[in-house]
């Protein structure tokens, strides 16, 4: 089966939604462990809108350690193959969760360590033909957080995504195939997370669909006003997100569809006279 390129795909805004099947991370662990919790989980923010339910068997929040293929396998095989027939995309680093993934009809792999995370990851992804987001990471989720400092924090993620998406195409991955994320929270300060979005047409100018995955986190907490905030709220996750698409954005990874969804379609009838 032959993919259609990304952006046709995923037209702009298409919502990626979250399925962590985690006991720890930062804003639903625990929540969606269950495998039967999960599959509905993934069934409810399809139909609330999402192009795409992102499925993760291990936290990468700040702190996190990481977890054995083994155990990420038992955690996302039993949904995967619930989900078969439906629109998937795999929160992966490890080569072997992404073949599993995508022998179960997974489309996407979304790599938070941009195809550098596990030597086998790259020709992984090419032999599919899978769709795949290049994620920036600054260091990894353990000490990601210790004081992250860059001389300008969107030309050095520009500059990486740019080196990684050159890196995946000598790979064998199709250039149509790929999209790029700024990595919100990963090794970044709040303003490090702001000024991204802020200046996304930087990134947009790299020539590939860019995602955004704001949602929850924690620099929206602090933000409003609670330096020790681990989570972000709703509303606030609805208001970055509106504002990433209006800077260029294409794919917005969220945990709430359903509110993203309604916001979204009505930025876009502003934005593109695009009344349904
Ligand atoms: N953020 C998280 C995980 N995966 N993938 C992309 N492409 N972009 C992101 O910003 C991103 C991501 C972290 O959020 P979450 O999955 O909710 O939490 P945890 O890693 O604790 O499971």
């Amino acid at each position: 089966m032959r993919r259609p390129p990304i952006e046709q795909r995923f037209p702009r805004p298409s919502l990626m939604g979250v399925v962590n099947v985690t006991p720890d991370s930062f804003s639903d662990g625990g929540a969606f462990l269950e495998p039967a919790a999960a599959v509905a989980r993934a069934r409810r923010l399809l139909a609330d809108g999402a192009a795409i339910v992102d499925v993760g068997g291990e936290s990468t929040r700040p702190g996190s350690q990481g977890v054995p293929p083994d155990e990420e396998l038992r955690r996302v095989v039993p949904v995967l193959e619930e989900l078969a027939g439906l629109p998937v995309s795999i929160d992966t680093a490890k080569a072997e969760v992404a073949r599993r993934a995508l022998a179960l009809g997974v489309e996407l792999v979304n790599d938070v360590t941009a195809l550098r995370g596990d030597p086998g990851m790259l020709e992984v992804v090419a032999e599919a033909d899978a769709y795949v987001c290049l994620v920036h990471m600054r260091g990894e989720p353990r000490t990601m957080q210790d004081d992250p400092r860059y001389a300008d924090v969107v030309s050095e993620v520009a500059a990486f995504l740019e080196e990684q998406l050159a890196f995946a195409v000598a790979g064998g991955v199709r250039e149509d195939r790929i999209c790029l994320d700024p990595g919100i929270g990963f090794g970044k300060t709040v303003e490090h997370n702001f000024q991204l979005v802020r200046r996304l047409d930087e990134l947009v100018a790299l020539g590939r669909p860019v995602a955004v995955g704001f949602s929850r986190k924690r620099s929206l907490g602090r933000l409003l006003g609670d330096p020790g905030a681990t989570t972000g709220t709703v509303a606030a996750s609805v208001g970055v997100a509106v504002a990433a698409y209006a800077r260029g954005a294409t794919v917005l990874r969220v945990h709430d569809v359903r509110e993203h969804a309604e916001a979204l379609t009505a930025a876009r009838a502003v934005f593109e006279d695009a009344l349904p």
